[in-house]
């Protein structure tokens, strides 16, 4: 049976997972209003997987015999100076997301709740990744300045990213 703790924490992770859903939902209109298609599926993918990192927090708690809290889901902003600072927000972000999961991880583990440690290790990694392909499109982004080729061989590139439950 979860504690208290962690009930109140993975309830808040889960709202959390969700508003990051909500975000680059958000920021995939505002990229393919603004003509980047790629960039629109890369935050559309990111959003899908985002809501699967929701419901599997949602199915841990259950698992373990506790009840969710659901809180209501904050709006996130909807417009953005250009993708620069758009994905500068994505990569702040989920830097905040990491220190929230560390925390969780650190819970678990000082209540010795192993199932918990183990099922919120995946995150951790999960948050390396991320952390890292987001630092990654924002350094192409700003290397390449305002050349329009290069802008169209990365929105390209961003394009093929597919949705892996
Ligand atoms: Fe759920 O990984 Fe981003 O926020």
């Amino acid at each position: 049976m979860l504690s208290e703790p962690l009930v109140k924490a993975l309830s808040s992770q889960l709202n959390g997972e969700f508003y990051s859903a909500y975000l680059y939902l958000g920021m995939s209109a505002y990229a393919d209003r603004a003509g980047y298609k790629g960039i629109a599926n890369w935050l559309y993918v990111q959003a899908q997987e985002e809501r699967a990192h929701a419901v599997h927090i949602y199915q841990h708690i259950l698992e373990r015999g506790a009840s969710p809290v659901l809180p209501e889901v904050k709006a996130p902003p909807s417009t953005w100076r250009d993708i620069t600072e758009l994905f500068e927000k994505v990569l702040s972000h989920e830097q905040g997301v990491t220190a929230s999961i560390n925390n969780i991880a650190s819970l678990a583990a000082g209540e010795k709740d192993h199932a918990t440690y183990n099922f919120i290790m995946w995150y951790v990694n999960e948050q390396v990744e991320e952390e890292k392909n987001v630092d990654e499109i924002l350094a192409k982004i700003k290397l390449m300045g305002s050349n329009p080729v290069l802008i169209f061989h990365l929105d390209s590139e961003l394009a093929t990213r597919t949705f892996v439950d």
